[in-house]
């Protein structure tokens, strides 16, 4: 009789000749550099779960798919190779399906490694445990499903989904593998000779000369000009060329969120303070790794003026182009080597833009910078928050190497605007979509993947969406300092219920709930901060520590705005308006 897994001391042996599905997928993935898996444990995964960790690979459990699914979606953000949820079926299959929805749309790289049921059953309908058509369920929500039957296919499979993930514009994988894969055998060495390293998973993709060239006629024709970079930049890890082709050219530049960072937010051409003008007043915008969706406006509109604009687009997926505007000078290929093609073609003498508009771009910008200088040393009680963002804001200019989480609709629009980010990568947000729910899981996969610090800036709603992670976070005695800003509810915490009935309004929790008692529950520190220097003290320990900590910070309930900044996006009843008053 066939015997593989545990034997009877527990060793992970393999006795005989025979291979299974369950090692073959952990050795498909070890050859392909993949070591850490984001996982919640069940029918018919636990097993693999088990061998994977015996097998020296990281296995991270946590309390809800989801959030295993948002670290394995910035786990790919974050490294370049696809990060790795792997979930039982149907329930938990669907669970971790909302992260690789959002990865594609985020274009991380991402695979969602599911079980799932007997194939013959599911496809006649006849009730099986857990049973669903999980492939023709992922298939429209990412950019590829594939599904191994069998266990000889494990090594092409693996490698497909690999590729599939990174290549071209990245983005998220469906992997279904039946329970009955699992315990398929197959011989070691047929097994072993089944396996795929991918070479050169996400080939250069070299832009043409002619392109390169069109795009510089165009930036050297601008009198006003704006480089945007998005996360795609981020993405890249082009982090010297992209510094070095900005300063040379001598272009103001915005980043966005997750852009913050590839080049310092206090770089004298940062616009990040001057965004209104800049986008109003540019007449060519470069848009490097970054959509014009309605993050940007769709590049039309009150937000950009009414000076006429020529767009510059660097990509790599080539139907982005005039998506939304007409793009004059498309230069399709990857980051790295577009810019450095620019790099060479600007040749020695580039001429800078005009003075007068670097001029008009710094005199908004420290303006602006002014303005708000007082209210981030703002010591209210309770607090607003700016004086809470400008303690974190200069925490995080004295420790750059910390990773900022930030979620929520004020919490994470202010702290966009306000938190100068000094590194590349190192601020992780809600992404294109503003999901909630998505910072325990970034938390944890940046602690994981960087070893670095981790800062997570959560509005109280926002943290709830996955509050239970911070036992995950404790469990594995990560350097997370998890900060919610309370204030009570969504956006706001003094809303009324419009028909004076007793249920509070939709948008209002519990009053002064201390998140703080959640974390000391879980063995890890908890402090309640009230005011912006209680708020330092407390994270400066936290971080010191190195250890899992939530500070409880309470903010004041009226100070935020219905959906934070983009109000504009809210539909509200005019009609309910009126009753109200
Ligand atoms: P942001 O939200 O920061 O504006 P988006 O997610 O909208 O950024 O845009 C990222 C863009 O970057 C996507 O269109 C994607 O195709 C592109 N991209 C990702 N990686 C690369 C790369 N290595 N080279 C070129 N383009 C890339
Ligand atoms: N569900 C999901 C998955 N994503 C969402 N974006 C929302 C619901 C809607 N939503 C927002 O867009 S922001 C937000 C919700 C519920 C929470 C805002 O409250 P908060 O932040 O406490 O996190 P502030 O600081 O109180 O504004
Ligand atoms: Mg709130």
């Amino acid at each position: 009789m066939l015997e593989t897994g545990l034997d009877t001391q527990g060793n992970d042996e393999e006795v005989g000749k025979l291979t299974d599905g369950f090692h073959l997928i952990i050795d498909a993935l070890k050859l392909n550099g993949i070591n850490t898996v984001y996982n919640v444990p069940g029918i018919p995964i636990t097993d693999l779960g088990r061998h994977m960790q015996a097998n020296g690979m990281r296995v991270l459990s946590f309390r809800h798919e989801q959030a295993a699914g948002y670290a394995a979606a910035i786990a790919g953000f974050l490294t370049k190779k696809p990060g790795i949820c792997m979930t039982v079926s149907a329930p938990g299959f669907l669970n971790g399906l909302t992260a690789l929805a959002h990865a594609t749309t985020n274009c991380f790289p991402m695979i969602l490694v599911s079980g799932s049921s007997e194939r013959e059953i599911v496809d006649l309908m006849q009730g099986d445990y857990e049973e669903m058509d999980q492939l023709a369920i992922a298939k429209p929500l990412c950019k590829a499903a594939y599904r191994i039957l069998h266990v000889e296919d494990i090594g092409i499979g693996i490698a497909r989904a690999y590729r599939a993930a990174v290549s071209g514009r990245p983005g998220g994988v469906y992997l279904d593998l039946p329970a009955s894969l699992l315990g398929q055998t197959i011989g070691a060495d047929a097994g072993a000779k089944s396996l795929v390293k991918v070479i050169d998973g996400a080939p250069a993709q070299i832009p043409s000369p002619e392109a390169i060239e069109r795009a510089l006629d165009v930036l050297k024709s601008a009198k006003r000009p704006l480089i945007i970079l998005g996360k795609g930049a981020a993405y890249a890890q082009a982090d010297i060329e992209i510094r070095a082709f900005i300063e040379k050219s001598g272009v103001p530049y915005l980043p966005m969120s997750m852009a913050k960072g590839l080049l310092p937010d206090t770089h004298p051409q940062s616009a990040g303070p001057a965004r209104s003008l800049v986008l109003k007043e540019a007449d060519v915008v470069m848009l490097i790794g970054a959509r014009l969706n309605w993050l940007l406006s769709h590049g039309k509109g009150k937000a950009w003026g009414e000076a006429s604009k020529k767009f510059i687009q660097i990509d790599i997926e080539p139907r982005e182009m005039d998506s939304n505007v007409e793009i004059i000078a498309p230069l399709v290929g990857d980051i790295d080597s577009c810019v450095k093609a620019l790099l060479q073609g600007m040749g020695e003498a580039w001429s800078k833009p005009p003075a007068s508009w670097i001029n008009q771009v710094s005199a908004k910008k420290d303006n602006n910078v002014a303005r708000m200088a007082s209210k981030l040393q703002n010591n209210n009680v309770p607090m607003d928050f700016h004086g809470a963002l400008g303690a974190l804001s200069r925490i995080i200019a004295e420790r750059p190497d910390t990773v900022l989480v930030n979620e929520g609709a004020n919490t994470l629009d202010f702290a966009r605007s306000i938190i100068d980010i000094h590194k590349p990568r190192k601020r992780l947000d809600v992404g294109t979509w503003g999901v909630m729910g998505v910072g325990m899981g970034q938390a944890i996969a940046a602690a994981v993947e960087t070893g670095s610090p981790v800062l997570a800036v959560e509005g109280d709603s926002a943290f709830g969406f996955s509050g239970m992670e911070i036992e995950t976070i404790a469990r594995y005695d990560l350097p997370i300092c998890v900060v919610v800003f309370n204030n009570g509810g969504i956006y706001r915490g003094t809303d009324a219920n419009l028909s004076g009935g007793t249920d509070v309004a939709t948008t209002v929790f519990v009053k002064d709930i201390r998140y703080d008692k959640m974390m000391e529950a879980f063995g890890g520190s908890g402090y309640n901060a009230t005011s912006p220097d209680e708020l330092r003290r407390s994270v400066i320990e936290a971080l010191d520590s190195g250890k899992p900590s939530l500070v409880n910070a309470v903010i004041d309930e009226e100070a935020g705005t219905e959906s934070g900044r983009i109000g504009n996006l809210n539909p509200q009843s005019v009609v309910s308006k009126k009753q109200a008053t």
